[in-house]
């Protein structure tokens, strides 16, 4: 790990969403010896110092950390975004008159269609995008457990690495900067909309997907998303979709996916800007996609 230089210690990230993935996250700044704030929401966790607790395998570490809430004070020039898609843009909405002019802003949430909207919305702060394979699950308010490493991308359309990311390459974690940023989000939208429905709708275990009759159901999937994506300039990322996504079935064999823990805990499900999304592209290309358009509404009920 690098020692940080004194500009990097001048940058204080907040970073927003107190889940798994913002916990995570906040961990692994405060292991890497910086000093993050935590931004839960009103009438969660509460405001102030606070211990975060973090268990990897059998060994517990506890970090004290700093606490706030949306409408706490402070201005926020880094900020880390960790919520669920449907939460992104009402979450940084309430945190936006505390952004400084030309925030730094990274979303780390699943699933497209937030990100024009934010963009649009918020045209002088600069927006990244990212995903990260880092598994993690949270066992109370600020009690996370990292249940798996992973990768962790970031990246924004046509931006070269910013300095700042030097802060995400000190934290210890496997963490790259993207140019294609667009493609890796596409790919994983893509795997998620093969594999997250379904698990949902028959409440199994990732790895029942590798069988018949659910397998068919996959294979048919990933052709209609095949279509769709393509249809949006996007065929790289979905060369080869089938085979990605039996090897992420085969390496998750026993893993619930995001939903079915959404659907499973009564939580609202991220359909909308998965399944949803592509939809919405499909009918913009006029691509047919019936498979897509039938998981989106099955899920929408199942939550209902
Ligand atoms: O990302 C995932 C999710 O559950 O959202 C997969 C890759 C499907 C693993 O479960």
């Amino acid at each position: 790990m690098q020692s940080p230089s004194s500009a990097e210690h001048r940058r204080h990230w907040y970073i927003l969403g107190a889940g798994a993935i913002g916990s995570l996250f906040a961990s692994f700044f405060l292991e890497a010896g910086r000093p993050i704030t935590l931004i839960g929401r009103r009438g969660r966790q509460g405001r102030g110092k606070a211990t975060l607790r973090l268990q990897r395998g059998d060994s517990v570490h506890r970090y004290p950390l700093n606490l706030q809430t949306p409408d706490s004070d402070g201005r926020i020039d880094y900020l880390l975004v960790c919520t669920k898609a449907g939460e992104v843009e009402a979450a940084v909405a309430d945190l936006a008159p505390r952004l400084a002019k030309h925030a730094t802003v990274v979303v780390l949430a699943n699933g497209m269609g937030y990100q024009e909207r934010l963009q649009r919305r918020w045209p002088a702060w600069r927006f990244t995008w990212g995903i990260t394979t880092e598994g993690a699950w949270r066992e109370a308010p600020l009690a996370v457990h990292h249940a798996g490493s992973g990768e962790t991308l970031l990246g924004s359309p046509g931006q070269a690495m910013p300095g700042w990311f030097a802060d995400w390459q000190s934290l210890g974690i496997r963490c790259r900067w993207e140019t294609e940023i667009l493609t890796a989000l596409w790919r994983k939208l893509a795997i998620n909309c093969a594999i997250n429905p379904l698990t949902a709708l028959h409440q199994c275990a990732n790895g029942t997907l590798l069988q018949p009759p659910l397998s068919l159901e996959v294979a048919t999937l990933c052709e209609e998303i095949t279509a769709i994506a393509s249809a949006e300039g996007q065929a790289a990322a979905v060369a080869d979709l089938p085979a990605r996504v039996d090897s992420v079935l085969q390496g998750t064999a026993a893993n619930r996916s995001s939903m079915l823990q959404d659907v499973m805990a009564g939580r609202a499900t991220e359909i909308d800007f998965l399944n949803g999304h592509l939809v919405e592209v499909a009918l913009r290309h006029g691509v047919k996609a019936p498979r897509n358009r039938e998981m989106l509404q099955a899920v929408r009920e199942l939550a209902r």
